[in-house]
């Protein structure tokens, strides 16, 4: 029996133009314990497909979320200390904005460990954050963050809102992107958003990821990827309107937080936005038909400069065992006859092995020991950030690589 079409996860529309394949890849996240070393790993296929009728850029195929985000999910977001300035930011300027006080309620949709929420928490104000990732949400609640640990959609929405909780203020970071039940997700913040609040959502905006080659943010865990035409057409199915835009372009390579409410209200940005969206062509399937062919010059740039380093003696590392770094270390067949170790900051991630290549993953003294070389970025998002804090394996002599959006050494 040949399976059901695929329909697109917004509309519902089944002629969806598949415009890119990665190949089957393992789980971006799904870091490899040595005891399972040189062990066949469970791999997916990569496919990104856009759809004609809501222009939404979104994969092929669904892995469950249970495996992507509670078996085995090791993201912490403090480890990222741009995250943590982003979010304080975020977080004043809400309560500013808003004259958020101790009456009122800011629920946060995937609030991992608590990065975010806590600043709430120091202000006064109540909050809730929800996340099913269990070492995430003990974390948070450690942390003095209140946690559900359970995914959201809109039967947990009307089990808050039978409690008599709405919220003022609902954010949703990098999540949206992460569900595969996108209009149960978005009916769930439209049910339980009050009648006056915002929700601010934030995902990589589709127009960088194309434009600047960003194809490693492809990932299983990213099921979307947004534009703004996209978000204002998933909002109005549920009641919800688009009404202002923030572009962050040095988030993850380029983010857009979109604003919405019940009521519709657009400000000029968001006119602007959907404005040059349909002037360049964004929902259109053109935007994205030469994509594959630029994503295979990346890799064969980038192999290119590593086997010839290599060949003229060189050690190469690379730094963040990034989920997007195991998209372009699978997709690049970047393994270890090219780079000897990556290193991380987050512990968790310490001692483990990169899925698929299986790369070691270690401490990033680890630079200063063996002092590589080249360093690979493969968290490239942050360049400056870790440029700044590697300062010593600079002055040493190591030369970096960034691999987006064209393959450089600086
Ligand atoms: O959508 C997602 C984004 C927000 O974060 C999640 N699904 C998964 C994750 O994607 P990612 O792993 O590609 O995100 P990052 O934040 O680009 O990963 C950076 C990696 O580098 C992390 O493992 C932390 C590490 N890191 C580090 O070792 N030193 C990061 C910084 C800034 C550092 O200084």
């Amino acid at each position: 029996m040949s399976a059901a079409p695929i329909r697109c996860r917004l509309c519902g529309e089944a002629r969806l133009e598949t415009f890119l394949s990665l190949g089957r890849t393992p789980l971006a996240d799904a870091l490899v314990r040595p005891e399972a070393a040189g062990l066949p790993e469970e791999r997916f296929s990569l496919d990104v497909a856009f759809c004609p009728d809501c222009s939404l850029v979104q994969l092929l195929e669904e892995v469950e979320p249970q495996k992507l985000f509670v078996d085995n999910y090791l993201y912490f977001s403090s480890f990222s200390p741009y995250v943590l300035e982003h979010s304080r930011r975020h977080a004043e300027g809400l309560i500013a904005a808003r004259g958020l006080g101790p009456g009122h309620l800011v629920v946060e949709l995937a609030s991992n460990d608590g990065y975010l929420l806590s600043n709430f928490v120091e202000a006064g104000v109540p909050v809730l954050g929800i996340d099913p990732a269990p070492a995430q949400a003990e974390a948070a609640i450690a942390a003095g963050v209140p946690t559900l640990a359970e995914f959201f959609g809109s039967g947990l929405a009307s089990r808050l809102i039978s409690e008599e909780r709405r919220a003022d203020v609902i954010i949703a970071n990098n999540v949206m992107a992460h569900v595969p039940n996108l209009n149960d997700f978005v009916e769930g913040i439209a049910l339980l958003l009050a009648d006056d609040g915002v929700a601010t959502i934030e995902n990589p905006y589709v127009r960088d990821l194309i434009r600047h080659c960003e194809f490693d943010t492809i990932y299983h865990e990213h099921f979307c990827y947004f534009s703004c035409t996209a978000v204002q057409k998933l909002m109005r199915r549920h009641g919800l309107y688009l009404n202002h835009v923030e572009h962050f372009p040095d988030l993850h390579g380029g983010t857009l937080r979109w604003y919405v409410g019940h009521h519709d209200e657009p400000s000029d940005e968001a006119r602007q936005y959907l404005a040059e969206e349909q002037a360049t062509g964004l929902a259109l399937p053109d935007f994205y038909r030469e994509f594959g062919a630029r994503v295979e010059h990346v890799r064969t740039e980038l192999r290119k400069l590593l086997t010839d380093l290599k060949s003229a003696g060189k050690t190469i590392a690379a730094y963040g065992a990034a989920a997007k770094g195991s998209t372009l270390v699978n997709f690049a067949d970047i393994d270890g006859s090219l780079v000897d170790f990556v290193v991380d900051r987050n512990v968790h991630k310490q001692g483990l092995l990169m899925p698929g290549v299986q790369l070691p993953i270690r401490d990033p003294a680890a630079l200063l020991e063996d002092k590589p070389d080249y360093l690979l970025l493969l968290a490239w998002n942050f360049k400056d950030e870790i440029m700044t804090q590697q300062q010593e394996y600079l002055d040493g002599g190591g030369r970096v690589i960034v691999p987006i959006p064209e393959p450089c050494v600086l």
